[in-house]
């Protein structure tokens, strides 16, 4: 069994998902400020939007469907969690082994020496934040343009391609390569089972589109 899970599925825990309702930041849509050009021409503006994340995050509590895609993982032999979300509520739910195809919200990257170090401090004390190289330090995750974490797309699709059952959790299914897994698990011969509040692109496509929110269906799924 594989899961891919989208911003959805902390929606219960307060956390805002990127497209529809509440997808906004101070009139800025995540297009505008997830990009490396947007870094490039304004980094503190950037880094407000991941402080104000941060903090909002860091007072988050992982949510019934977290906790339910841990008990799947105690049970099923074959399991792979790939998560297009950067919060850590999976890991602090007590998720084992997880592919973090967006990269990770409390990890800083050197833009200059490349070094990566966590860093869960919320609100960060000065911003921009820097390495101990002097280098601008930018959040160690995945904007548009660039590429996933070396390999992690061609493990996400071994695991995908091989499982019997692939569930979609909360996510649009608009952002590539993450959504072509989707399709992707169905040519493999899964069986595909969506959870989501709202239609997706792959909704007249899966075996079973479960309507409503993953914090109740998960665990009754489960
Ligand atoms: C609930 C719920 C509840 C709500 N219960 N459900 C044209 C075609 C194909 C691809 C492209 C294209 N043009 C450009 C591209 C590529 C681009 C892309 O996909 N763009 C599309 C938008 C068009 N992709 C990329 O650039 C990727 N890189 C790449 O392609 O590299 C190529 C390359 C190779 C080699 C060298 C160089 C380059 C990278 C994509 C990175 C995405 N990054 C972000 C930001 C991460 C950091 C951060 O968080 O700040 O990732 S963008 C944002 O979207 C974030 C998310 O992980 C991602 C997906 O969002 P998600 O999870 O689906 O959230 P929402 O909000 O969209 O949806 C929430 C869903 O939950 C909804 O369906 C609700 O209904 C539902 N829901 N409450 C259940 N309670
Ligand atoms: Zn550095």
């Amino acid at each position: 069994m594989a899961v891919l899970t989208g911003a959805g599925i902390s929606a219960e825990s307060g956390v805002p998902t990127f497209r529809g309702d509440g997808g906004l930041w101070k009139d800025y849509k995540a297009e505008d400020l997830a990009t490396p050009e947007a870094f490039v021409k304004d980094p503190r503006l950037v880094w407000e939007w991941y402080n104000w994340r941060r903090e909002l995050i860091s007072k988050a509590l992982p949510n019934a469907a977290h906790k339910a895609l841990v008990q799947l993982e105690i049970r099923k032999r074959e399991y792979t969690l790939i998560t297009q979300n950067v919060d850590g509520l999976h890991d602090r739910a007590g998720s084992g082994r997880m592919l973090k195809l967006h990269g990770d919200i409390w990890r800083m990257r050197c833009t200059v020496c490349g070094a990566n170090w966590p860093d869960r401090r919320a609100p960060l004390p000065k911003i921009p934040p820097h390495c101990a190289c002097g280098g601008l330090a930018r959040p160690g995750v995945v904007w548009f343009g660039e590429p996933l974490p070396d390999g992690m797309m061609k493990e996400a699709e071994h695991a995908a391609g091989a499982a019997e059952v692939f569930l979609v959790i909360g996510t649009a299914a608009v952002v590539y390569p993450a959504a072509s897994l989707v399709p992707y698990a169905k040519q493999g011969g899964a069986k595909v089972i969506e959870i989501n509040t709202d239609d997706t692109p792959f909704t007249n496509q899966v075996d079973c589109a479960l309507r409503g929110p993953a914090g109740e269906l998960l665990p009754r799924l489960v």
